[in-house]
């Protein structure tokens, strides 16, 4: 079948046994793949289980367009009932393992059960192995990236966890390539309760494609695109760290836990310094604006930065200096821990300890207590372990209020843009699939333009707009979505792109079908496994809705509840979905999900 490697391989670590399924037609119409094929799965086989247990699974999933030569194919979803928020959680990484699974035949890998002992598995065309972890369990990712290199050549693609999947700490990702990170929602700690250290791929054969003669012309095509985009050169100078220069002028850069919008040594950390210091660039494979920049940290050693990774354990806890924003960057990539729920979690910590919470003092900009905390919090001790399970649970744990800066949305801790002054963005976290993340929907640049319309129905239909195309085109086909932002390259020609590789037709309505459909799934999935699920779900951390200071350039700018409220029936009308924000019956029966 073109664009698509030839089925599922299901993994039972507990019985070593190893099958291969065919994908019903019906679900590749339904779902096109990646994310689709992910819930659709995970709806099906995960019910109401503990994310920890032997029978949640663990789903790898790339796209009909993952590996072949389109830009930004280098990318696939991992996902699985999440052990920060008991949902859905997912992840999109760009890894040379997303191509080699699909070289090896699989669309998608279902890993289920648990292995008696750490082990790793070694994926090469049809033989699977699962083989001992020994001399890798407890490594750092970097470490262990080498050792897996050594003993299987540079020509595979690996998937692995650090110390921090190890200890299961609940906001654990998988990282591959030294720098490069996916499943936030603690897809790291799901693959370490599993025993699972590393899975290496190999593969040979070629993705079958529909019209490669056509393929080969639309792809020179689409990077003489991206080379002539003015935002190109930009773009490879900076990367995603331009951001922080964006978010300080609009007040939406994330300093001391959220608490303003702007941070006053911006300067010290931005794009500008990147282009002075940046030693190199990385990113994902089949990509040609590679937007990983590389810089030496303090301890001289090689860090791939970004400007999540840079807000949140810079601005967000008071550090100004790029180069020691690094080494804790660099720390989080070799012990395995999302930089976002980190920088969250420190800042807190950090909170609670200026609002005399906690009897230890930290101060803000305090790098070397940070460096101190994320060693603690990935083994669990010292006042690590007050936060290593994430806000949500210890603002619980610490009560006094704390809930109210506890900056999360359903347990997942908030992407780097505080949201005073955007109430359309916090809808975007409110309603994120995975909890409070930007990927779905960033709407800051629409919102600073708009801003009278930030709480009119015109808000919510952007939100719908933006996670509808991401969710079914960008976390099903799967492609980086920096390609159309800042390559060039638009809806139009991707689906053209797709219809080369799978002889399929796809156009704007059936994606926005298509995300609808995963979308009414993914919710569907959060509330059978939350009995006491209502509106409040999809409220954003409730420090937006009070303030934060009482003085100062902060002290008007706030969400207005009442508005948001109405904002979000907005939202559920045009979704279909009741004042509880569950889908009505009618709705899924229109989308196929009766
Ligand atoms: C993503 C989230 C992001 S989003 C960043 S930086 W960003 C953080 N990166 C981390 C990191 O690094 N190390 C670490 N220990 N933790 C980290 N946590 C954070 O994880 C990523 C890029 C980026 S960089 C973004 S926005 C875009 N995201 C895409 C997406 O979601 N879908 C899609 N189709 N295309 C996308 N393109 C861009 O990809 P998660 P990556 Mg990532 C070091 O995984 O779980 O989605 O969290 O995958 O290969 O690193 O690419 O300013
Ligand atoms: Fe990966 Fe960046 Fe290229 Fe997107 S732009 S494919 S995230 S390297």
């Amino acid at each position: 079948m073109s664009g698509y490697a030839g089925g599922i391989l299901r993994i039972n670590l507990s019985t070593e046994q190893f099958t291969m399924e065919d994908i019903p037609e019906r679900t590749i119409s339904d779902f096109i793949g990646g994310r689709g094929f992910a819930i659709k799965i995970l709806w099906d086989e995960v019910k109401c289980v503990d994310a920890f247990s032997d029978k949640n699974k663990i789903v790898l999933a790339t796209g009909p367009l993952t590996g072949l030569p389109i830009p930004g194919s280098g990318k696939m979803v991992i996902a699985s009932k999440s052990p920060l928020t008991g949902g859905y959680g997912d992840g999109n990484i760009g890894t040379r393992a997303a191509i080699y699974m699909k070289k090896a035949g699989y669309d998608v890998i279902i890993i289920e059960g648990k292995a008696i002992k750490p082990s790793y598995l070694l994926i090469e065309d049809d033989r699977v192995k699962i083989l001992s972890a020994k001399g890798i369990w407890g490594k750092n990712t970097f470490e262990a990236q080498d050792l897996l290199e050594e003993k299987h050549g540079k020509k595979c693609g690996t998937l692995l966890i650090g110390r921090a999947g190890e200890n299961l700490i609940p906001y654990a990702v998988v990282m591959s390539q030294k720098g490069r990170a996916g499943g936030r929602p603690g897809m790291g700690a799901v693959l370490g309760a599993k025993n699972i250290k590393a899975i290496v791929f190999k593969g040979y054969h070629d993705i079958p494609v529909f019209d490669e003669e056509k393929l080969d012309i639309l792809y020179k095509d689409a990077n003489r695109t991206i080379r002539k985009n003015p935002n190109y050169n930009d773009w490879l100078q900076q990367g995603t760290m331009a951001g922080i220069d964006w978010a300080n002028g609009l007040e939406c850069l994330p300093t001391n836990n959220f608490r303003h919008g702007t941070f006053s040594n911006s300067n010290q950390c931005d794009g500008n310094v990147v282009v002075r210091e940046k030693i190199g660039r990385k990113g994902c494979p089949n990509c040609i604006m590679k937007c990983g920049m590389i810089i030496e940290d303090n301890r001289q050693k090689r860090v791939e930065i970004d400007y999540e990774n840079v807000a949140m354990l810079g601005p967000n806890l008071g550090i100004a200096d790029l180069k020691k924003i690094g080494v804790l960057n660099r720390l989080a990539d070799e012990y395995g821990i999302d930089t976002i729920s980190l920088g969250n979690s420190i800042g807190f910590l950090m909170e609670a300890s200026e609002k005399k919470i906690i009897d230890t003092e930290l101060r803000w900009g305090d790098f070397d207590a940070c460096e101190m905390l994320i060693h603690e919090i990935v083994e669990r001790k010292g006042l690590g372990r007050l936060i290593c399970d994430g806000v949500k649970k210890a603002s619980k744990k610490f009560g006094k209020g704390s809930e109210i800066w506890a900056m999360h949305v359903k347990g997942l801790e908030v992407s780097a843009y505080t949201c005073y002054g955007y109430p359309t963005m916090a809808l975007c976290f409110g309603t994120s699939p995975i909890g409070g993340a930007h990927k779905d929907g960033l709407t800051i640049d629409w919102e600073a333009e708009y801003s009278h319309r930030s709480y009119g129905k015109e808000a919510a239909e952007e939100v719908i707009r933006q996670q509808r195309i991401r969710s079914g085109f960008y976390e099903t086909a799967i492609v980086c979505r920096f390609q159309e932002t800042q390559g060039g390259i638009d809806l139009d020609r991707y689906c053209d792109l797709f219809e080369t590789v799978t002889g399929r037709t796809l156009n704007i309505n059936k994606i926005k079908e298509v995300g609808d459909r995963i979308f009414n799934l993914i919710r569907c999935f959060w509330a059978r496994d939350n009995e006491n699920w209502d509106r409040h779900m999809d409220y954003p951390p409730w420090r937006w809705f009070e303030g934060a200071l009482s003085n100062g350039r902060f002290k008007e700018r706030k969400i207005d509840k009442k508005k948001y409220d109405k904002l979000l029936s907005s939202y559920y009308d045009l979704r279909g979905w009741n004042n509880r924000g569950i889908p009505k019956k009618e709705t899924l029966d229109a989308l196929n999900l009766s």
